[in-house]
């Protein structure tokens, strides 16, 4: 008798266009960990991203063994911890140099998504605000990048870790608000190490497939700037 497919161990539930999403894809790819990608419909919220993140409502959301693991930096760690005999250490060794980690990790989370979408026009706002909120952050960010690289390829040394993925997630979207702004965002004469690193990261074998290019994350914000505006006019 045929017995019915195993259900998947590993499932995220996300959008291919989602930042938060990629960085949960880079880091199962870095582990080596095969995954079902559970594709969002554009505009909606399915009910199983409703039943696994009912506190957010937000993707990522990583299924481990049918277990909903949710927010995008909490789910890098966990993949980092439930699979640490796969594939290199994304979080680094030392505990001090996790912590910094973690620290740029917020500060770019704290500092860019809001300012990015009133760049991009998703939501009202000053540009002109929004593009030296950006451009101060990544300049901090270049600092902590001479720091924490000592001169290496990446933020985590000589290959991509914690910080590079949560960083490196955005770079897509720079792109894009360079786009449609017609203005540079990771801006090479201003943060030229940054501009660099940002190259060597797309250009990772974990990370290429699975990062968008700024034409198609414009196409999508388009659509989904429609598909929010009828479900708003929707009685
Ligand atoms: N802090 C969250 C942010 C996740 C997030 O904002 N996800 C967006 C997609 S890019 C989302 O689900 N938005 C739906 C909503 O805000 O209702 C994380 O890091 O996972």
């Amino acid at each position: 008798m045929a017995s019915a497919a195993a259900a998947p161990d590993v499932r995220v539930v996300g959008g291919w266009a989602s930042p938060f999403v990629m960085r949960v894809c880079v880091a199962l790819r870095l582990k080596g960990v095969a995954c079902e990608f559970l594709q969002e419909e554009l505009g909606k919220k399915s009910g199983l991203l409703l039943a696994s993140n009912p506190v957010h409502k937000k993707m990522p959301v990583l299924l481990h063994g049918g277990r909903p693991v949710c927010e995008s930096l909490v789910i890098v760690q966990y993949v980092d911890e439930a699979f640490a005999g796969a594939g290199p250490r994304i979080l680094p060794a030392d505990p001090y140099d996790r912590a910094v980690h973690r620290f740029w990790a917020e500060y770019a989370d704290a500092k860019l998504p809001t300012a990015l979408r009133t760049l991009r026009g998703m939501i009202d706002g000053d540009k002109a605000e929004a593009a030296e909120l950006v451009a101060s952050a990544l300049g901090q960010l270049e600092e902590a990048f001479a720091g924490c690289s000592k001169g290496r390829r990446f933020f985590a040394g000589d290959d991509v870790g914690f910080l590079d993925i949560v960083l490196g997630s955005y770079v897509g979207w720079f792109r894009a608000a360079e786009q449609i702004t017609g203005q540079p965002v990771l801006d090479e004469s201003r943060t030229p190490r940054l501009a660099a690193w940002a190259t060597r990261f797309c250009a990772h074998e974990a990370v290429s497939d699975v990062m968008p290019d700024a034409g198609s994350l414009v196409e999508f914000g388009e659509a989904l700037r429609a598909a929010l505006a009828a479900s708003a006019s929707r009685p």
